[in-house]
């Protein structure tokens, strides 16, 4: 099984999957290449359906998207619990997930992994400052929050227990601490969603994903 990966430095949708496979333990190799040179984009064309990373190659199918590769990995390691047990935890862990998946244009686009946007290095930028990205920014704080008040009692994460959503918000939180983002400007008054910003920073994984992103 193979993971084909955009360069850890700037692809946070290719850490997603990453993430989930690694929490399922996985045996997965990983094959990385710069898309972002014509050569990448070349062999973009020639690997991927979509035209974009990631993809997982498995018994002789490639799924593309982050999402499906995360759907899948539920289905094929059953025993892993990707998702919360209780089911109005898992609906709304859904909902984040996909909110994440489908939304936050303007963070998106106004804190992107350019590439002089490490994740992990000194060489932090200004916070972005304009509605689009403001709003996204008190949307993630407001949703953070009431899913931690609600359902993190079981642990640091989201919902408690490590899942999915989880793994959708870590590259969330790169980009809160790459910008310097102040989250108590953003309805943080008592630090909850920073302190989580700062448990998805400190997971393992994650750690290792950026260690190799500086190699
Ligand atoms: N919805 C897709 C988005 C994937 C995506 O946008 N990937 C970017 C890299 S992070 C890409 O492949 N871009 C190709 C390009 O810029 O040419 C997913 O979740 O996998």
């Amino acid at each position: 099984m193979e993971l084909i990966i955009g360069p850890r430095l700037y692809s946070t949708w290719s850490l997603r999957p990453w993430l989930v496979l690694k929490r399922c333990k996985a045996d997965f190799t990983v094959r990385e290449f710069d898309i972002y040179t014509p050569e990448g984009q070349a062999e973009l064309e020639r690997v991927s359906p979509s035209r974009l990373v990631p993809l997982l190659k498995v018994e002789g199918e490639t799924i593309w998207d982050s999402m499906a590769i995360s759907v899948w990995c539920a289905e094929r390691y059953p025993q892993v619990r990707l998702w919360p047990a209780d089911a109005h935890a898992r609906w709304l862990a859904r909902s984040a997930a996909c909110e994440m998946h489908g939304g936050f244009m303007g963070l998106r686009t106004d804190c992107g992994m350019g590439p002089d946007h490490t994740m992990v290095g000194p060489d932090r930028s200004p916070p972005p400052k304009g509605e689009a990205v403001e709003r996204d920014i008190r949307r993630i704080v407001s949703l953070w929050r009431e899913m931690r008040r609600r359902f993190g009692a079981g642990g640091p994460y989201m919902f408690g227990e490590w899942s999915v959503p989880d793994a959708f918000y870590t590259p969330v939180a790169t980009r809160f601490r790459h910008f310097q983002i102040d989250l108590s400007a953003y309805g943080d008054d008592d630090g909850l969603a920073a302190a989580y910003r700062d448990t998805l920073l400190a997971q393992p994984d994650f750690l290792e994903w950026s260690a190799e992103a500086l190699r």
